[in-house]
């Protein structure tokens, strides 16, 4: 169903057999999403701002063009504007398998974005990005998940070992992935390079894991504050970091793609929940 409590936040609620989802309009920004007998999936923080002209702390925030601060604009929103941006609802249908599937669009000049979402069992996610016009154009793109978990000191995440990443808490440093899973001991903020394949979080606590599945998308990103950064952050309670952990599929830095004119390309992501054997 369709809710505009008033707010200027339009959003769609989802209540399919196998799972529940919120999307608001605004961002295209995925709030909520909770398979059927399980955990919510997606972490989402207490002190958001739900507002026309603010970005939501939690859930799926769409990052584009750009991921970060702008590296020419000091005053363009960090992150772009696709999550700040009123996005147009143009397709909701329940398909054979029961699933549910809602198609969103913008545009944000040069480009015609198209986000695909399709709520079941698992939680599957297109972003379709146009060039529209006949000059070759360049983006950045993150889907910058939350991931609501036990304790951040509790987890890990496989399949990275080995990766080169950018350090930001380290200036930037370029590094390489040891073979053991991540783990987390304080503010990561880490951008993994030429990472195609999927990851995994591992959460005892919540006793799931959650395989993280992309197409045509070559970076992760994995943050988290910490203690310092969230007393930083007025949209995030200063205990909330040890409750979530982001981890982003996308394309940034080395992996930005440009568009030739007229050329369109495609990204997904699989949120798959399963409970640790
Ligand atoms: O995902 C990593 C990151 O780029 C961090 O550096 C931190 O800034 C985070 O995104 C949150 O950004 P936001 O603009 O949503 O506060």
């Amino acid at each position: 169903r369709f809710e505009d409590p008033g707010q200027g936040m339009p959003r769609a609620v989802i209540t399919a057999d196998a799972a529940t989802a919120v999307i608001y309009l605004h961002g295209a920004h995925i709030a909520e999403y909770q398979p059927t007998g399980d955990k919510p999936v997606l972490f989402m923080s207490p002190k958001s701002n739900i507002h026309p002209d603010k970005p939501i702390r939690g859930g799926i925030p769409i990052c584009f063009p750009w991921f970060g601060p702008n590296q020419h604009d000091p005053t363009a929103p960090p992150h772009g504007q696709a999550r700040l941006a009123a996005w147009q609802l143009t397709q909701a249908t329940k398909l054979p398998d029961q699933r549910v599937q809602l198609t969103l669009t913008r545009d944000i000049a040069p480009f015609r974005l198209t986000f695909t979402i399709t709520v079941g069992q698992e939680l599957q996610m297109q972003l379709r990005t146009e060039n529209t016009t006949n000059q070759p154009a360049q983006f950045e793109q993150a889907l910058h998940t939350y991931f609501t978990i036990s304790k951040i000191h509790d987890i890990e995440i496989t399949g990275l070992a080995g990766l080169s990443y950018i350090d930001k808490t380290r200036n930037a440093e370029r590094l390489t992935q040891a073979n053991p899973p991540l783990r987390f001991e304080g503010e990561t903020d880490r951008v993994y390079i030429n990472h195609p394949g999927h990851c995994t979080l591992h959460d005892p606590g919540y006793k799931r894991n959650i395989v993280i599945e992309k197409h045509n998308a070559n970076s992760t990103i994995v943050w988290n504050p910490w203690t310092d950064k969230s007393l930083k952050l007025p949209d995030l309670g200063d205990d909330d970091w040890p409750g979530f952990v982001c981890i982003e599929s996308g394309n940034v830095a080395d992996n930005a793609i440009t568009l030739a004119p007229s050329e369109a390309h495609e990204m997904t992501a699989t949120l798959r929940p399963q409970p640790q054997a």
